[in-house]
C-alpha cells in the first residue's frame, strides 16, 4: 500500500497589512491599505493588499490605488516596507523548518510543508497544522490559514476556504468529497479558455469532470486532459519540491607524495573538514552525509559514505565521520595519493532536530560562530585547528 502523504499549505492573512496592524495598535480594527501613494485620489500604482477591515469596501490587491481611495477614502493608505516584510517571511520560515525539512517555498508568505515523516513528533497531522499556526502566532504574533490534504492542490484550495485565521483538513477518505462540489476553474493549470471549453461539454464542477470518460477528455485537451482528469480523481504525486541550490559541498587533496604518515593524513582531513564545513555554513545548509574520497597510488579511487543521524555542519562531526570511513578502509598497506571530502544531502542550516537537538549544539554553534567571523575578517585561511595546519 502507498504510504500516506500529509501536505500542508501556509497562507499568512493580508501579509504586509498585518504586519503594519502588529506594529501600531492604532491601525488594529481599520481599513488599511498597503500600496502606492493615493494622493488623495490622484495617484498612480496599484493596492498591494489591504486589511481584511479594507476588503469589505470592496478594496483588492492589484487594483488601481486611485479606486481603492475612492471606495474608502478615510483608510489608512501606506507605503510598501519591503524589507521589513521580508525579516518577518525569514522568520515564518524558521517556523517551518522546525517542524520538517521538506519545505518548497511559494511566495514571501505562502509555503507548501510535507510532514509525512514528522507529523508523529507533534501528536497528528491535524494537531502539527494547529502547532504550526500556534507558534507562528506566538512568536511573530501574526495569524496563518492553513490546509491540511493528501495533494499539494487539496491543500492550497483548503488553506483559502476559512481565511483569516483558518485551518481545514482534507483527509484521504474525504478527498473526493472535497474536491468534487468545487468550481473547475480550481483545478490547477486549468485556464480560461479550458473553462469555456469545459462548460459547453457540460462540465462545471470538478466532480463533473471526474465522471467523465478520460478518453473524452484527451481527446479534446491531448495529454493535459489526462493531468486534468487525474487531478479531478485526486490523483497528483506531485512531492513537494525543497529548495537547495547546491547539492554536495566538497574539498580534495594531493599529496605531494603519496603517503602513509598517519598524522599527516589526520591533518590533511582535518583542512579538508574544516573548509567543507566552513562553506555549508556560509551557504546555509547542514549535510547528513559524508563522503570520503581516497586515491591510492597507482591511481585506483574509491569512495566511502556515511549517513549521520542528524544534519551538522560542525567540522568535529565531519572530522569524526571522515576519519572513521578512513580508519576503516582496507587499503592494504597502500599509500594515498589523494584524499576528498564530501557533505550531501542538505537541510537548511536552520534546521533543528527537536529530538535530538542537544544543549551542547549551542555553545557549539556559538564558537563556530566566533571562527567563522574571525575567517571572514582575516580570510579564509587565517584559522585552522591545530591539526589541520599544513607544513
Ligand atoms: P497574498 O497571500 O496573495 O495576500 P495576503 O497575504 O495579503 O492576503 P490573504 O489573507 O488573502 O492571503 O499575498 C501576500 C503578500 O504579497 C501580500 O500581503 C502583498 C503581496 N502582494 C502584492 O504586493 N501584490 C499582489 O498583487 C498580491 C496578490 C500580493
Ligand atoms: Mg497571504
Amino acid at each position: 500500500m502507498k504510504k500516506k502523504r500529509f501536505i500542508v499549505h501556509v497562507d499568512m492573512d493580508a501579509f504586509f497589512a498585518a504586519i503594519e496592524q502588529r506594529d501600531n495598535p492604532q491601525l488594529r480594527g481599520k481599513p488599511v491599505v498597503v500600496g502606492a501613494d493615493p494622493k488623495a485620489g490622484k495617484g498612480r500604482g496599484v493596492v498591494s493588499t489591504c486589511s481584511y477591515e479594507a476588503r469589505k469596501f470592496g478594496i483588492h490587491s492589484a487594483m488601481p490605488i486611485s479606486i481603492a481611495y475612492k471606495k474608502c477614502p478615510h483608510a489608512i493608505f501606506l507605503p510598501v516596507d519591503g524589507e521589513k516584510y521580508h525579516d518577518v517571511s525569514r522568520q515564518i520560515y524558521k517556523v517551518f523548518y522546525d517542524f520538517t525539512p521538506d519545505v518548497e517555498p511559494i511566495s514571501i508568505d505562502e509555503a507548501f510543508l510535507d510532514i509525512s515523516g514528522s507529523w508523529h513528533l507533534f501528536g497528528s497531522p491535524f494537531d502539527t497544522c494547529l502547532s504550526i499556526k500556534a507558534e507562528i502566532k506566538d512568536q511573530i504574533k501574526l495569524t496563518a490559514s492553513v490546509g491540511l490534504a493528501p495533494i499539494k492542490m487539496a491543500a492550497k484550495i483548503a488553506s483559502d476556504l476559512k481565511k483569516p485565521d483558518g485551518m481545514v483538513e482534507v483527509t484521504q477518505e474525504g478527498l473526493l468529497d472535497f474536491l468534487w462540489p468545487l468550481n473547475i476553474r480550481k483545478i490547477w493549470g486549468l485556464g480560461e479558455r479550458s473553462e469555456d471549453i469545459l462548460h459547453n461539454m457540460g462540465i462545471r464542477t470538478i466532480g463533473d469532470l471526474a465522471k467523465k470518460d478520460v478518453r473524452e477528455i484527451i481527446a479534446v485537451f491531448g495529454k493535459n486532459g489526462d493531468h486534468f482528469w487525474q487531478l479531478a480523481n485526486g490523483i497528483d504525486d506531485r512531492e513537494i519540491e525543497v529548495e537547495t541550490e547546491a547539492k554536495s559541498i566538497s574539498n580534495e587533496f594531493t599529496f605531494d607524495e603519496d603517503t602513509l604518515d598517519k598524522k599527516r593524513i589526520e591533518s590533511v582531513l582535518m583542512l579538508l573538514c574544516e573548509k567543507v564545513s566552513w562553506r555549508l555554513r556560509q551557504e546555509g545548509f547542514k549535510g547528513r552525509t559524508v563522503t570520503l574520497k581516497i586515491r591510492l597510488e597507482g591511481f585506483h579511487t574509491y569512495t566511502r559514505a556515511a549517513t549521520i543521524s542528524k544534519p551538522t555542519n560542525f567540522t568535529d562531526v565531519i572530522y569524526q565521520e571522515s576519519k572513521n570511513l578512513y580508519d576503516n578502509f582496507e587499503r592494504k598497506n597502500k599509500k594515498v595519493r589523494l584524499l576528498g571530502v564530501k557533505a550531501s544531502n542538505f537541510f537548511p542550516s536552520d534546521f533543528k532536530d527537536s529530538l535530538f537537538r542537544e544543549q551542547e549544539d549551542e555553545k557549539r554553534e556559538g564558537i563556530h560562530k566566533a571562527v567563522d567571523g574571525i575567517r571572514r575578517k582575516f580570510g579564509e585561511n587565517s584559522i585552522y585547528r591545530a591539526r589541520g595546519k599544513l607544513q
